[in-house]
C-alpha cells in the first residue's frame, strides 16, 4: 500500500499545476486586452477616389494605429510625410515593414494595411495618394492637455 502513495501525490501535483495554469493564462489575455485599449485606432476607407474617416482629434503620446482599406477597383497610396523621423510599423498582406521615415503604403484593390506609430509632433498631418494627387486628407493630433 505504501508504494501507491508517491503515485497519488504526483497526480495531485500535476492537477495543482493545471489549476494554477488556467488563471495565469487568463491573466495574460486580460493584459492583452488592456494593451489594445491603450491605442487609438483610426479607420480610413478609400472609396471613389476619396479618403473617408470619421476620426476626431488624436492624442499625442498614445500609440496610433491607422487601418486603411482600399474599396476601389484600382490601386491607391496612403502616403504621408508625418512618419518622418518616427519608428513606423506597416503591415500589409502578412508582411511587416518596420523603419524610420517610411513614406506610406500602396494598396491594391480590396486590400488593407495597418500602420502603427507614436506621433511626437502635434498639429495637422496630411496624407495623400501619390498616384492621384487630388486625393488627400489630414489627421489632427493634439497634445493631451488640449483634449
Ligand atoms: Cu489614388
Amino acid at each position: 500500500m505504501s508504494i501507491k502513495r508517491p503515485a497519488r501525490s504526483w497526480v495531485g501535483y500535476v492537477m495543482i499545476g493545471l489549476t494554477l495554469g488556467v488563471p495565469w493564462a487568463m491573466g495574460l489575455e486580460e493584459a492583452g486586452v488592456s494593451l489594445a485599449q491603450s491605442e487609438q485606432v483610426v479607420e480610413v476607407t478609400i472609396k471613389d477616389y476619396k479618403f473617408v474617416t470619421k476620426q476626431g482629434p488624436l492624442r499625442l503620446g498614445v500609440p496610433t494605429v491607422i487601418k486603411v482599406r482600399n474599396e476601389d477597383a484600382l490601386r491607391h497610396d496612403f502616403g504621408s510625410t508625418m512618419f518622418e523621423g518616427l519608428h513606423t510599423r506597416i503591415e500589409r498582406d502578412g508582411v511587416i515593414v518596420y523603419g524610420r521615415g517610411l513614406g506610406g503604403v500602396f494598396l491594391d484593390s480590396k486590400r488593407d494595411a495597418v500602420l502603427r506609430f507614436d506621433m511626437s509632433r502635434p498639429g495637422r498631418h496630411e496624407f495623400r495618394c501619390s498616384i492621384h494627387p487630388n486625393m488627400g486628407g489630414e489627421l489632427l493630433l493634439l497634445s493631451t492637455e488640449a483634449v
